[in-house]
């Protein structure tokens, strides 16, 4: 990792918001791929959240942390945006996405909308803190091919679990395939939850969709 890297890494985590957006900010037009800016961000969330754990920082600092994550990748995207060139016409398919019900943590979540979007699926983006009941009605409705669930307290699994048997309940759990992803999700949540699948980035929500929905539309 370049010191760069770990300066921006250091000033996220010490809450130094201007020097971490400045140097954001010039690392990406060095040309610094947005992505891995991005990865780096996430290896700051997790020193965060262990100095949360361990007393050293409160809500505040999470708040904090959270406000600069947002503002950084603010500045990615664009740059994502245009590494993936012309936003796609016709949709691959429709994902509808949420925050299960007790949980708010949504910028992961918001990174998942972005790149299924710029890689062509339409999604229905519920929010944070979605009840079961508003992701079966969002499912009658847009008649999406994949279910995304997303949340990164260890509560949001029974959440998902719940979610996973409304969708059954409601009698639309063969038309959609499920992926839940933030936190600390494995293969035993995903058995927990009764998902199809599950994800520890946005790039593998996107390739789980690929798989599922098919390829490229022909040009
Ligand atoms: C920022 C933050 C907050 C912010 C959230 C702001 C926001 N708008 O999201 C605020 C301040 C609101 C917050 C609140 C709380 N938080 Co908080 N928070 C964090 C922190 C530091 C970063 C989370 C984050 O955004 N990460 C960055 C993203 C980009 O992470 P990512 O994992 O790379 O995201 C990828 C994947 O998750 C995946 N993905 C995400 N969704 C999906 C969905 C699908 C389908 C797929 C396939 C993939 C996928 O793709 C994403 C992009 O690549 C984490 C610590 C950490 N290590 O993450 C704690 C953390 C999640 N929070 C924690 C806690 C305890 C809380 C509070 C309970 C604190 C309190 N006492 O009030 C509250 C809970 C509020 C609630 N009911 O939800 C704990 C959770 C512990 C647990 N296991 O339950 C953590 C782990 C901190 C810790 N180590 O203790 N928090």
């Amino acid at each position: 990792m370049s010191t760069e890297s770990k300066t921006l890494i250091n000033h996220i985590v010490e809450m130094e918001e201007d020097e971490a957006n400045a140097l954001a900010a010039k690392m990406l037009d060095e040309g610094y791929d947005p992505l891995e800016l991005l990865s780096h961000c996430r290896e700051a969330m997790d020193q965060v959240g262990s100095r949360y754990e361990q007393g050293e920082y409160f809500l505040p600092e999470l708040m904090m942390a959270g406000e600069m994550l947002n503002e950084i990748s603010g500045m990615a995207k664009p740059l994502i945006q245009q590494a993936g060139g012309e936003e796609k016409k016709e949709s691959l398919g429709t994902i509808v996405l949420g925050t299960v019900h007790g949980d708010l943590h949504d910028i992961g979540k918001n990174i998942v909308t972005f790149m299924l979007e710029i890689n062509g699926y339409e999604v229905v983006d519920l929010g944070i803190d979605v009840p079961v009941a508003e992701f079966v009605s969002a499912i009658e409705e847009h008649e999406p091919q994949v279910v995304g669930l997303s949340g990164f307290l260890t509560l949001a699994f029974d959440s998902m679990k719940d979610t996973v048997e409304a969708i059954a309940e409601a009698g639309l759990r063969d038309k959609v395939k499920i992926m839940i992803g933030g936190g600390q999700v494995d293969e035993a949540v995903m058995s927990h939850t009764g998902a199809d699948a599950f994800g520890l980035n946005a790039l593998t929500a996107v390739s789980l969709c690929k798989g599922w929905i098919g390829q490229e539309v022909a040009a």
